[in-house]
């Protein structure tokens, strides 16, 4: 497979750097998803033909399938003790590593991944690096029982913080509610700014019903920034 765009090259040099960077013989490694993540992981698996000893917990089905395609060794988090790192995408990062994440409905394996890993990686393209998070809309997990009353308690939360009557729409497919690998619903909140996201992150998920949020605060080490032009930059 060929990148088609100068966001694909971007990617691809992104997931590429980081193998060089962060990835060696003997490690357990967290495999992200989304598109960039997925760059990451077929490069792995052009590395691992070549002899890379290195054994993958996927973040998604969709991240467990592809690494299953081109050669990745898989294990579970049931498995391991711990993971070396965890290379994996974002919608958007700020200049502290807060993420926006869950673009790709993938955010709750992707966090608890992340959590069982000792450093973490953001691989992005140029695009997805930000002033301030929230142009993204901010994607919630939720359980489909309560997914309505959840959704009216999570307005509820969020003007109470002083955001004016933000779109919560159900994430949908066609005419169906998208569902997460965990079976879960998703709503994305179009917050426009988010000033706290610390303190946003750590009040969302106390709401009954809310799974996981997609914003990740404090867990990003670094980020590998990916350009069009073949160059990288790792802050
Ligand atoms: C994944 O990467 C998701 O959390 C996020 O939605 C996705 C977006 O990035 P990409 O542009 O690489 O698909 O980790």
């Amino acid at each position: 497979m060929e990148p088609r765009t100068s966001q694909d090259t971007a990617k691809v040099v992104s997931g590429t750097a980081a193998i060089d960077a962060y990835v060696s013989d003997g490690m357990i490694i967290g495999l992200g998803s989304g598109t960039t993540s997925h760059w990451f992981v077929r490069k792995l698996g052009e590395a691992v033909a070549g002899g890379l000893d290195v054994i993958g917990v996927p973040t998604s089905t969709g991240t467990r399938d592809l690494a299953l395609e081109v050669g990745v060794p898989l294990t579970t988090l049931e498995d391991v003790e711990h993971l070396d790192v965890t290379i994996d995408g974002a919608d958007e990062i700020d200049g502290d590593g807060a993420m926006i994440k869950g673009g790709g409905a993938c955010l709750l394996w992707e966090r608890i991944v992340a959590d069982a890993s000792r450093r973490m990686v953001a691989v992005v393209d140029e695009s997805k690096v930000v002033e301030t998070l929230g142009a993204f809309p901010l994607p919630i997990e939720i359980v489909p029982f309560s997914w309505e009353s959840t959704r009216r308690s999570v307005a509820a939360l969020l003007e109470r913080l002083g955001y004016r009557n933000p779109d919560l729409p159900l994430r949908m497919n066609g005419h169906e509610p998208v569902v997460t690998d965990s079976g879960n619903y998703l709503i994305d909140a179009h917050l426009q700014r988010i000033l706290d996201p610390v303190a946003l992150d750590g009040q969302l998920n106390w709401i009954p019903g809310v799974v996981e949020n997609g914003l990740f605060t404090g867990i990003a080490d670094e980020m590998v920034i990916g350009r069009a032009d073949g160059t990288h930059e790792i802050r």
